[in-house]
């Protein structure tokens, strides 16, 4: 029998626009995947002739999520050309705005966004309220928002929202798939966090803003420092800092921790999300300075996911190809040289199944030739996943104690093995891991920056352009969904090249020339769906990464050309 074709487009709770395309045979289990952007932006060639000093606030517009990652990038690419070093403050200040972004993005992410393919929240509906409260002291001392009375509050909500027939922000989810493992009464609790995230994450946006001066998109940030300086001579703002922290610590601790713990153990044997990675190398960036020596986490890879070794990044071995991307170049391109030329060839048509189980014909992607607005990343001409599991399994490697520990009383209370590090589970754990590393460390860097306040009050060292000369410079670091990099070259005064190489882009990119496919494509081979109208288990693998479709493709058409029509069914809006 020949393979079905299954199509998802859009994706739901991601940031931007990503269609994915999977072949199943007739056990439905998956053959081959496709991983598509659809949609066009246009950072790096808007930035091309500007003043290098206005890049940051330029594309810091590449996404609405990990804005002050770009602004950062931008401006330290800049730094970086033109030899600036900034004052130790100016360090401090990037490290803690980095810290609250890690902590909004990791907790909208679990809950608003991926909450929804581990919780059954019609089942929630059926919990014993009183019961749930005791389970909720199983994976936690201290459990927020669990006390009975709170939870059955909870359920009241909810089932309002059921009665009336508006399920709201929750229509159209795969209620009562068999690959939903939690009881009700872990359900209930799970949704409980879920309505609690929505505040917390306020709280955490505030953190963001005390020195970033506003959100989502900051200001505080220029080449050569950072121009927060009454707010970092404020006693109330810098304890206004620390309040905050708190309260997104809290959140963590009570909430976060306790849930995907549960998660685990209660998914340990659903083999969607225990299935091994095939892309074995994963590579991380340098966060959070701590200090003036040491970071929180710190750049290198690992192949083959062999933890007994990590390597030191090459910058030279960092290309990006276009052989089933839509532009013109295809050969592999290092940053530096990196173009951004469209040809767009559109889809093609195929047969698939749509949600009613029935073969119609739809324009689909033609894999033998280009179908993604996504550049295809590699190093050394590999594939790498990126992400906070990179992030701590190379930190592992390099032997860091802090994530050691971790990541290993995580094992030890989830009883998982060491293997389940390197699946959709595994994933998810990071980015909770990798949240309770910066709630347990980040004080840190709060705390040397008050030390170090007490004898340099600096925040900029002015940067200097000679228009004579030619500058090339970048940014290479840890933000949210993995490692960035934003590479610039500048002549006459004047931005002449703009590359961005985006975590989401080294995880969503589609097959190179040598057939090596990206983590989103080879991740999902060999995964066997329950019931092909409802493919919960592909959503839940690719919201595993948290994608972000717009930091992605940072590329659009700005001569007002169609590139696309779109047709959205009010149906379909979940
Ligand atoms: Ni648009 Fe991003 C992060 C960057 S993309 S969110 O984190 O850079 O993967
Ligand atoms: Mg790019």
């Amino acid at each position: 029998m020949a393979n079905k074709r299954v199509v998802i487009d859009p994706i739901t709770r991601i940031e931007g626009h990503l269609r994915i395309e999977v072949e199943v045979d007739e056990n439905n289990v998956i053959k081959n995947a496709f991983s598509s952007s659809t949609l066009w932006r246009g950072l790096e060639v808007i930035v091309k002739g500007r003043d290098p000093r206005d890049v940051g606030l330029l594309v810091q517009r590449i996404c609405g999520v990990c804005t002050s990652s770009h602004y950062r990038a931008g401006v330290e690419a800049v730094e970086h050309a033109l030899g600036v070093t900034i004052p130790l403050n100016a360090r401090y200040v990037r490290s803690m705005i980095a810290q609250a972004l890690f902590l909004h993005d990791h907790i909208v992410h679990f809950y608003l966004l991926h909450g929804l393919d581990w919780v059954d929240v019609i089942s929630a509906l059926k919990a014993d309220p009183k019961k749930a409260e005791k389970e909720s002291f199983k994976y936690c001392k201290n459990p927020y928002a669990t006390g009975e009375a709170e939870l059955r509050a909870v359920q009241e909500k909810v089932q309002k929202m059921v009665d009336g027939g508006q399920l709201g922000i929750f229509a159209n989810g795969y209620w009562g798939n068999k690959t939903y493992k939690l009881t009700p009464e872990q359900n209930l609790i799970a949704l409980s966090h879920y309505l609690k995230a929505i505040e917390v994450q306020r709280d955490a946006a505030k953190l963001m803003a005390i020195l970033g001066g506003k959100q989502p998109h900051p200001q505080s940030l220029v080449v050569g420092g950072v121009t927060c300086v009454r707010d970092l001579l404020d006693p109330s703002r810098l304890a206004e800092w620390k309040t905050r922290f708190e309260q997104v610590k809290a959140f963590v601790e009570g909430a976060y921790y306790p849930d995907v713990l549960m998660a685990g153990m209660m998914f340990a044997s659903e083999p969607s999300v225990t299935q091994p990675v095939s892309v074995p190398n994963f590579m991380a960036g340098d966060g959070i300075a701590l200090n003036a020596d040491e970071n929180l986490f710190n750049a290198g890879y690992i192949l083959n996911q062999d933890l007994s070794k990590a390597f030191e990044i090459d910058e030279n071995l960092i290309m990006e190809e276009c052989t089933h991307s839509w532009y013109q170049e295809d050969k592999p391109l290092h940053p530096y040289d990196g173009q951004t030329e469209p040809n767009y060839t559109g889809f093609v048509p195929k047969m698939t199944i749509n949600g009613e189980g029935k073969s119609v014909e739809t324009p689909s992607i033609n894999e033998k030739g280009k179908y993604s607005w996504i550049k295809s990343p590699r190093y050394d001409s590999k594939p790498f996943e990126v992400g906070p599991l990179a992030c701590l399994l190379v930190g592992y490697a390099q032997g860091n104690e802090r994530i050691k520990k971790v990541v290993d009383e995580f094992l030890k209370l989830s009883n998982l093995p060491a293997s389940a590090l390197f699946t959709t589970l595994g994933r998810t754990a990071a980015r909770m891991l990798q949240s309770k590393l910066i709630t347990d460390y980040g004080l840190e860097t709060f705390d040397a920056l008050i030390q170090n306040l007490k004898t340099d009050e600096s925040t900029y060292t002015a940067p200097v352009i000679d228009e004579s000369k030619e500058y090339k410079g970048r940014y290479i670091g840890e933000v949210p969904r993995g490692i960035l990099s934003h590479w610039i070259r500048i002549k006459n005064g004047k931005v002449e090249n703009y590359q961005c190489v985006v975590p989401s882009t080294w995880n969503a990119g589609p097959e190179d020339a040598n057939g090596h496919k990206g983590p989103y494509e080879a991740n999902l081979i060999g995964m066997k769906l329950q019931d092909i109208t409802k493919p919960l288990e592909i959503i839940r693998n690719i919201h595993s990464y948290d994608p972000c479709i717009a930091c992605a493709v940072h590329v659009m058409d700005t001569k007002g050309n169609k590139l696309g029509e779109y047709k959205i069914d009010p149906k379909y809006l979940g």
